[in-house]
């Protein structure tokens, strides 16, 4: 038996779970591989969940990080009904917008403007992959996406744990990350060049923040390699080619297949991720196939996150991501 005196973040996760689950044993939560996801059965996500199932729900979710439902076949109102259970929503999208009518949902359509970075981008192996607007000094806790639409076959997700990823560096250069910060913005993948609609978006609707390296997880304590590939684009203080290097290293290192899970959406899908401890990719296959592919997003009101040194982030440009009933819409 594996006894610890002093029992690790994840152990208290796994044992918090466990309790839980106790409480809801209709509720089942199927690890998807070793680090990252769970799938969630035994409840109707189109009814009000009793608090014990969102407890269930919410302790899985710290666990995993990431958790799928399957055959939910909500509708926009429901969407909303359900992610509100778990905390304030934010506007569908500060940058892109939201669906007309519903201002808590983004959509994730094939040919959405936020993908309009007209000719192709340099690809490197973390290419695409980011954590939900972290260019906010407070970005989102969690994002709920729900699969409308979906391709045959093709147009996976994937996650990965930046807690897992955090954890497997070495002591020396953990140390070292511990006082870093770095700078997070909107703007188009290197070597794409934008449409004007694009650039006029993130124009008018800049967002900049500084955010640690190594965040500490409000709700678990954990350690979090915080690199949102797609929105950091320095590590402050450094010299520009120690910058990048070191960025590409960790990137590399933390999309890692071992830290990762990958999701096949079916209608009715859907998955709920903690923001403030993975990062994620949509695919990019969809675009060699004839299939539609369509999908609803809400996000959780997040708080400024705080480094392992206790210093908050700071914000550069551009106001906080409040919730949707306080937002100008
Ligand atoms: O299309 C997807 O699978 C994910 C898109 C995405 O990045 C998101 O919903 O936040
Ligand atoms: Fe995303």
């Amino acid at each position: 038996m594996n006894v610890r005196l002093n029992p690790s973040p994840q152990d208290l996760l796994t044992n918090r779970l466990q309790t839980a689950l106790a409480a809801t044993p209709h509720v089942s939560a199927v690890p998807q591989s070793a680090h990252i996801g769970a799938l969630i059965g035994g409840v109707d996500l189109s009814q009000p969940l009793t608090p014990a199932e969102v407890h269930s729900i919410r302790s899985a979710l710290l666990r995993w990080k990431v958790v799928f439902f399957r055959d939910q076949h909500l509708s926009h109102e429901q969407h909303v009904t359900f992610a509100r259970q778990f905390g304030e929503l934010t506007i569908g999208h500060p940058v892109f917008g939201h669906v007309e009518g519903h201002p808590e949902l983004y959509s994730i359509a094939k040919h959405r403007r936020a993908n309009s970075h007209g000719s192709e981008p340099e690809r490197r192996p973390w290419t695409g992959w980011h954590a939900d607007v972290t260019a906010a000094h407070n970005p989102p806790a969690a994002s709920i996406l729900r699969g409308v639409t979906i391709p045959p076959y093709g147009g996976d997700t994937q996650w990965t744990n930046l807690v897992a990823a955090y954890e497997a560096l070495s002591e020396p250069l953990k140390a070292f990350l511990q006082t870093l910060r770095g700078e997070h913005r909107f703007s188009p993948p290197p070597g794409a060049s934008p449409t004007a609609e694009y650039l006029e978006l993130i124009k008018n609707n800049t967002l900049v923040s500084e955010h640690p390296l190594i965040t500490v997880h409000p709700e678990t304590g954990e350690q979090v390699l915080y690199i949102s590939p797609g929105f950091l684009k320095s590590i402050s203080g450094l010299r520009t080619r120690e910058s990048r290097v070191l960025l590409e290293l960790l990137w590399e290192h933390a999309v890692a297949s071992e830290f990762t899970v990958r999701f096949k959406w079916e209608a009715g899908s859907i998955a709920f991720w903690d923001n403030r401890s993975t990062a994620h990719v949509a695919p990019q296959d969809i675009f060699a196939l004839e299939y539609d592919r369509q999908l609803y997003r809400s996000t959780l009101v997040g708080q400024v996150p705080v480094g392992a040194d206790g210093r908050p982030s700071t914000a550069v440009q551009g106001d906080p991501v409040l919730a949707a009933h306080g937002a100008a819409y």
